[in-house]
């Protein structure tokens, strides 16, 4: 077929489905293969020198990783992804790859704990000097713009107050500037944004949340053009060895199947569990991109095609009352992670944020009575009976 397949219709075909020539294997089978043969010494050099494609090594790439690597090219409408061990691997591969002693990056001051860590505590160990700005300000984040600037960061929405950051200025600012733009797509990946046909040079996800989707694997991916994702393959990729085992490249493409349903349904759920909180007399504020009071509903129109559904909240009473709250639920795990089936809570000032110092977390606006649910595909109703369950006994 010629067409450009739909997402669901891709999500299933692209990768190695319909090609697969021993058996004619419906699914993608598993290739636990370490290393590929060469049919000649020659084939085996022009492989090693780039100028022949073909599989050698399964650091670098092999068969079931590749299909995956296929498909997430295609979910992001990029030409090329590298899967990785974990998302964290994505984020430290691609930031060491585009970084060196004396440069500097500016990343959003609201990101995921982790990495926080890796851009504010540890680039700086290296070299490397870091701006943590509000990256919604084009002037601050121009003020912090000079030679040495290598990288714009950031993701969005952010993790864990679902704040929305404008993908397309900060690729203006970036193409303007001549400096390379990663977003971690993580909180809203396709079908809801693509920040690739938005102008950003390089997608980042942690596939362990929506694109897995079921809490039993952890894997990372970079996604862009040939020009921008094979100088990382050829000359961070291989050499640094964050690579994925063939076995989770077959939970994620697995997952990828049921992605669209998943996520549509999951932002259904969200936006009930969302409107139970906002009504709820123990809740100071809620924070979600479906809901009317987020204070940034245009730019959520604008850039996004849904919501996702992982939602924030201020409980009454600070952490005293968000620690019985989450000691309390019974059918949602009191767990870190997201975007899976099953529904999470968790409190992201001593959990997934706890790596920031408090002054940091009181910069980024991530308090102590803030708490996290990521709604999975339970019926709302039961999710909402377990939360009023719970707030009573706060
Ligand atoms: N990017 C974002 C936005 C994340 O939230 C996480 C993990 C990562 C990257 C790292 O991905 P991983 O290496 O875990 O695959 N976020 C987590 C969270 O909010 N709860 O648990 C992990």
């Amino acid at each position: 077929m010629k067409n450009k397949l739909k997402f669901s219709t891709q999500n299933l075909h692209v990768g190695l489905r319909k090609s697969e020539p021993t058996f004619g294997s419906v699914v993608t089978p598993i290739y636990p293969s370490s290393t590929f043969q060469f049919p000649t010494a020659k084939e085996g050099a022009l492989r090693f020198s780039g100028k022949k494609k073909g599989l050698i090594y399964s650091r670098f790439t092999n068969p079931t990783v590749y299909a995956l690597e296929k498909k997430l090219a295609a979910i992001e409408n990029g030409e090329r992804a590298l899967a990785t061990s974990s998302g964290m691997a994505a984020i430290t591969l691609t930031l060491l790859h585009h970084l060196k002693h004396g440069d500097s990056i500016i990343a959003h001051k609201v990101i995921y704990g982790g990495a926080f860590e890796f851009i504010a505590h540890i680039l700086p160990k290296f070299g490397v000097t870091v701006h943590m700005v509000n990256a919604n300000n084009r002037a601050e984040v121009e003020s912090k713009i000079d030679k040495t600037t290598k990288v714009i960061y950031f993701e969005t929405p952010t993790n864990p107050l679902l704040e929305i950051v404008d993908i397309q200025k900060l690729a203006e600012i970036g193409k303007k500037h001549g400096i390379t733009t990663i977003v971690d797509n993580m909180f809203a990946p396709p079908p809801i944004q693509y920040p690739l046909d938005m102008g950003i040079d390089i997608v980042i996800h942690s596939l362990t949340k929506y694109i897995g989707g079921h809490s039993d694997v952890i894997g990372g991916a970079i996604i862009g053009s040939h020009k921008t994702i094979d100088p990382i393959f050829f000359q961070s990729y291989i050499f640094f060895g964050p690579t994925m085992s063939p076995y989770t490249a077959y939970f994620i493409i697995r997952g990828i199947s049921t992605l669209e349903v998943r996520i549509r349904q999951q932002e259904k759920n969200a936006l009930a569990v969302a409107h139970f909180l906002e009504a709820h007399p123990q809740v100071e504020r809620v924070f979600f991109p479906g809901l009317d009071s987020h204070p940034q509903r245009t730019l959520v129109k604008r850039q996004m095609n849904g919501t996702g559904s992982v939602l924030s909240f201020l409980i009454k009473g600070g952490y005293k009352a968000g620690e019985k709250l989450v000691n309390n639920v019974e059918l949602i795990a009191l767990a870190v992670s997201l975007g899976c089936v099953e529904s999470l809570i968790e409190h992201p000032a001593s959990m997934t944020h706890s790596e920031l110092t408090s002054q940091e977390r009181t910069k980024a606006g991530i308090d102590d009575a803030l708490i996290r649910i990521s709604v999975g595909l339970e019926d709302p109703e039961d999710l909402i009976y377990d939360l009023k369950q719970a707030f009573e006994k706060v």
